[in-house]
């Protein structure tokens, strides 16, 4: 039993074609609607002619990342009763499309968040890079945050208040547009205005109360889930912990606890996202998985590098520190103690996440930064053989 492998693929402005996708050897397309706005309903319409085109090239649709959850959903204001329902609708009709399998993510306001993302590493190729110093910086003096400061030290201060006082316009206008643009995927991009009337909608919500909407969300519909057979696959936040104030809930052992204490069924499950949960230390990756193992439902796969002052870069697929040998282990014992159960997914879909950006890619006018083809061609190749290695062996 092997893992499916599959490849995130943004539609039809997505510079790496779905032929492209053939030739790196993935069978399923991991796929969202990108262009109908957050909140409302994905129609059948839609999502069939977005699947006719994946199955035209031969592939299938295996996941949708993600289903957007509207802000209000998040907040647990205005209109958010019927953003719920419009939501369990775009379920039932990704369903009368036999789409199955949905990512989402729970994370306030941001989605991934990252400073650079054209750190030159050794070899030439560029890595995304979360700057610490740097994310001081644009809470202090760029986005000028209110509160900020109780946030760190003294010391953190006045060294970012230094770094702030000598940074390049060019770099003050790259940090503020990676922070608010949106990166490839997220789900909303903001100007300085509109993101500040954004944070301050978080008023008052802690990281308690954000856990408590994200259980009456999942309360409404995971029924819908268990009913349909669908897979709900809750995405890490990335990084894991606090930024900005802003609280973020889906990033330790104990966050799963809490979810899935609270909400049991097996419909209610998680995107294990390697990167980003490997970002803390305090993570024991393996010992997350094998808590959860029977309730993951896709598979990021990629390894990040952290310093001790607080930056990570992304690594390559099989360096970095997670150690991806041990993982896929875990990966292929829950496989196949899911085959012995006759589970029916029992071959869990993965997609090679974060590529470098490297050789050809380098000089194109165009990709979307940590999509670009060649890297992830790289780490899918990697990933696909150190399976098919252990798969041998154990
Ligand atoms: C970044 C992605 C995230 C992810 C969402 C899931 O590369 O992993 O944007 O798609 O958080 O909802």
């Amino acid at each position: 039993m092997k893992m499916t492998q599959t490849w995130r693929w943004y539609g039809p402005n997505d510079p790496v074609s779905l032929s492209d996708v053939r030739q790196a050897g993935a069978t399923g397309i991991v796929n969202a609607l990108h262009h109908i706005p957050n909140g409302a309903i994905w129609s059948i319409a839609e999502i069939q002619k977005r699947k006719d085109e994946i199955e035209k090239a031969g592939l299938t649709w295996d996941v949708v990342e993600s289903l957007p959850v509207h802000e209000k959903i998040k907040t647990r204001t205005a209109d958010f009763e019927q953003l719920i329902e419009n939501y369990k609708v775009s379920m039932k009709n990704l369903v009368d499309c036999g789409v199955y399998v949905i990512c989402y993510n729970f994370m306030p306001i941001l989605d991934w968040t990252r400073t650079r993302l054209d750190m030159v590493l050794e070899d030439g190729s560029f890595a995304l890079e979360f700057n610490a110093s740097e994310l001081r910086v644009f809470d202090l003096f760029i986005l000028k945050r209110v509160g900020a400061e109780k946030d760190y030290t003294a010391e953190q201060i006045s060294l970012a208040k230094k770094q702030f006082d000598n940074l390049p316009p060019e770099d003050i206008q790259r940090i503020s547009d990676n922070m608010l643009k949106g990166l490839p995927g997220s789900e909303e991009g903001y100007s300085m205005e509109e993101f500040k009337a954004m944070l301050d909608t978080y008023r008052g919500i802690d990281a308690d109360k954000l856990r408590l909407h994200l259980v009456k969300f999942l309360s409404e519909i995971i029924p819908v889930a268990e009913a349909l057979g669908i897979r709900m696959c809750i995405h890490p936040d990335d990084p894991p912990f606090t930024l900005l104030g802003l609280p973020r809930v889906v990033s330790t052992m104990q966050d799963y606890e809490y979810i899935f204490d609270q909400v049991p069924p097996l419909s209610n499950g998680i995107t294990f996202c390697t990167g980003s949960l490997g970002v803390r230390a305090d993570n024991d990756l393996p010992a997350i998985f094998n808590a959860f193992a029977d309730r993951v439902h896709f598979l990021h796969l990629r390894s990040t590098k952290r310093d001790a002052e607080g930056n990570f870069h992304e690594a390559d697929h099989l360096t970095g520190d997670v150690d991806m040998h041990e993982i896929i282990t875990c990966i292929i014992k829950e496989q196949r103690r899911r085959v012995a159960e006759n589970r029916e997914d029992a071959s869990i879909p993965m997609r090679p996440d974060h590529g470098h950006q490297m050789l050809d890619d380098l000089a194109k006018p165009k990709i979307n930064p940590g999509y670009s083809a060649i890297g992830r061609l790289r780490g899918l190749a990697e990933l696909r053989g150190l399976e098919w290695g252990i798969n041998r062996l154990i």
